[in-house]
């Protein structure tokens, strides 16, 4: 077996000593609940709520957590997180302030729950199985190695004036090193700003200057399908526009030269000098764990601010429960760090539970479109969660690449992102599941922290219907709400806003420096209620079907995008007059980008040139995932008389539907709509 060793042998490996690991110990002595870490929780005997055994039935036990929230949490906060010091109130929550807060004054810390404890019960149990780009190269790191390898981490940072608090921005493949920046983080009381090594240098700045982070992790590159990505390139762009950052440590993913300048710091040079031993720091649950940019529907991304138990609950509890996971079973979340999926099942999730969760390197296509099933018969995963939008792209390339591969090991699937339409949801249950696994398609958001509807867990046996998420999680109360009234919608076949009526200890704490906008986003449009800017559908039988977004916010292969963000970019063009952006349906995508473009005056460049243009500019303000599909030059834009462009006549022309434009009379110019309509024949070919 092939271990990871951070480029230098000496800092992990198979002959680490065990009295280094002892030396640990000191944070199992300040434990201060009456138990060492061993005493953890790390039940798994067949109930799977050994807390709550005299609950007869899944349902019993979901309306006692709705009932009796408070000692339902509470229970679970004590029997499987460790503390340094017990909590005191349960939760102190007022929604129409925004004011979130959960396990009071109690005292913890979130890697010590994620590695310590478990380095200590099994050290050389699998904690990363890093699938590298390469097929065949994967290598593991134990959980002794993963605590050794976060206590140098947490050492280098400390060594170089990272303190608690200081915002942490972590741009990195995903590695080894990139969960262990994160555990660090976590362990010195840092907030750690993952950012997806796929947004551009420009989109890396917009972050870091609104965390005012002073830190930067990162490497020398990337690769993903086999090509180079210029991390360290785009770090440098992007550091031109900030000036709060003091340091950047880079690691070798690639160990090709890269230029290093004067804020730079090697950091697989720092790993092997520092000790692998660390005291973690006394976090109070409410101290901020991590903050994790999101697009809404207006303005910039916004910080999303968790804290550490409550998120550290839900995202354990989730993945536990929901996924039915089982000692020694190997998880394979597909996602990357860099989005809340990775975040909460590939790191915090699992490592909560001891599991061995893979760490996905590559592309559902690289070097095939075989690769998933080629790397689960050689792994052996028993779990694999993934993106709808992956899964329609490999259900076009037919069955042969699945059924080449023995998929025997699987046990539970799950997808998380977008609505699972139900011939993908068909193939995902028949072809990669042999009708054997469930297929949990799991709702949730950035904001809610884990899953929070879901098909499991449910009453032995409960059916599981295509293509919905079907039933809440734990603690979840979600309500439909009628978007006119602004009153909730009782019974089943109702069609509603989707909120949700409780806190639940996962629910996020604020967008970081603005608790205003917060408020304003979140609690506002539906008094008191968490509004998750989704539709949704209540079936007779009480089973909830998400129906897309109410905002403008695009979901575009899984990826969040409000339209606002590509329009600022697309305003930027010299020749813009102004711009409206929308989503159509796309086979692969789930969502399609299309831009209305109305040019000013006079302008002399070709349509292709500026096309060309628009395409480059969005790919380096944002990403390469939020560049237009369509473009339209158009001379004008559907306006009501007071100005505001009516976008759903924007968006059933760009779905091919002009039949059903419905009423146009109150526009200021309803001519406009037939220009449109007829412009958008000609670019598509479509009637
Ligand atoms: C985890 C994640 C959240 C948005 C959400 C929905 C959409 C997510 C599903 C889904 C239909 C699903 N976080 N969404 N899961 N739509 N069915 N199972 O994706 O913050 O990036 O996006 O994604 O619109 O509001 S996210």
């Amino acid at each position: 077996m092939k271990r990871f060793v951070v480029a230098l042998p000496s800092v992990l490996g198979r002959n680490a000593s065990k009295s280094k690991l002892l030396k640990n110990e000191k944070c199992v002595r300040t434990l201060q609940v009456g138990r060492t870490l061993s005493d953890s929780f790390t039940d798994h005997s067949t109930t799977p709520f050994p807390e709550f055994d005299t609950f007869a039935t899944h349902d019993e036990l979901y309306q006692f957590s709705l009932n009796s929230p408070d000692f339902f949490w509470g229970t679970l906060a004590r029997s499987r997180i460790n503390w340094y010091r017990d909590f005191g109130r349960v939760k102190d929550c007022d929604l129409t302030r925004g004011h979130i807060r959960w396990f009071l004054d109690g005292e913890l810390n979130v890697s010590v729950n994620c590695v310590d404890r478990h380095a200590e019960k099994n050290p050389d149990s699998i904690a990363l199985i890093w699938e590298k780009d390469e097929p065949g190269t994967q290598e593991y790191v134990t959980y002794r190695e993963l605590l050794q390898l976060v206590c140098r981490m947490s050492n280098v940072l400390e060594s170089h004036g990272v303190k608690r608090g200081d915002r942490v921005a972590i741009y990195l493949p995903q590695s080894p090193v990139a969960v262990a920046a994160m555990l660090a983080c976590a362990r010195i009381g840092a907030i750690h700003n993952v950012v997806f090594a796929g947004f551009s240098s420009e989109a890396l700045a917009g972050r870091i200057v609104d965390a005012q982070a002073e830190t930067v992790i990162t490497a020398d590159q990337g690769v993903r399908g086999g090509k180079i990505i210029e991390l360290k390139q785009v770090v440098d762009d992007a550091l031109k526009s900030c000036t709060c950052v003091k340091r950047v440590f880079v690691y070798q993913r690639t160990g090709n030269d890269v230029p290093m300048g004067k804020l730079d710091i090697n950091l697989d040079k720092e790993l092997a000098s520092q000790p692998d031993t660390h005291t973690p720091a006394v976090m109070d649950s409410e101290d901020y764990l991590f903050m994790l940019y999101t697009s809404g529907s207006t303005g910039k991304p916004k910080g999303i601010a968790h804290t550490q138990a409550g998120y550290l609950l839900y995202a354990g509890l989730t993945m536990k429960h929901v996924f039915d996971y089982k000692p020694n079973e190997l998880f394979g979340c597909v996602a990357d760090i860099g989005w809340i999926t990775g975040h909460t099942y590939v790191v915090y999730g699992p490592l909560f539970n001891g599991a061995a969760t893979l760490l996905f390197e590559s592309t559902p296509v690289y070097p095939n479109p075989g690769r998933y099933w080629e790397t689960i018969e050689r792994l052996k995963l028993n779990h694999l969660y993934l993106a709808p939008t992956a899964l329609r792209m490999l259900l076009k390339s037919g069955d042969s690449w699945v059924t080449k591969y023995d998929r025997s090991s699987l046990r539970k699937l799950g997808c998380v992102g977008e609505p699972l339409n139900r011939e993908a949801w068909e193939w995902f249950y028949e072809v990669i599941g042999e009708e054997r696994c469930d297929i949990c398609d799991t709702w949730w958001q950035t904001e809610t922290g884990g899953i929070a509807i879901t098909p499991r867990p449910s009453a032995p046996g409960a059916e599981i219907r295509p293509a919905m998420p079907m039933r809440p999680f734990f603690g979840i109360d979600p309500v439909l709400m009628d978007p006119q009234m602004g009153t909730e919608l009782t019974g089943g076949d109702v069609k509603g806003a989707l909120c949700i009526k409780r806190p639940w200890p996962g629910m996020a704490r604020s967008i970081y420096g603005d608790h205003q906008r917060f408020i304003d986003t979140y609690y506002k449009t539906y008094h008191g209620v968490y509004f998750t800017g989704d539709g949704a559908y209540r079936t007779k039988d009480g089973y909830y079907q998400i129906t897309g977004r109410m905002d403008d916010v695009l979901n575009v292969s899984g990826h969040r995008l409000g339209t606002a963000e590509i329009e600022d970019v697309i305003d930027d063009l010299e020749e813009t007059a102004e711009s409206a952006v929308v989503g159509f349906p796309h086979d692969i995508k789930g969502w399609g980008i299309y831009a209305f473009v109305v040019l000013k005056d006079d302008v002399k460049t070709s349509e292709e040139e500026m096309k060309t243009q628009l395409k480059a500019m969005v790919k380096k303000r944002i990403s390469a995932f939020a560049q237009p599909d369509i473009i339209m030059f158009t001379p004008g834009l559907p306006k009501t008389r007071s100005g505001k462009i009516m976008r759903r006549i924007l968006r059933k022309i760009a779905a091919n539907q002009p039949d059903e434009l419905g009423d146009v009379s109150t526009l200021f110019d309803p001519s406009i709509v037939d220009a449109l309509v007829e412009k958008h024949k000609q670019i598509t070919g479509k009637s």
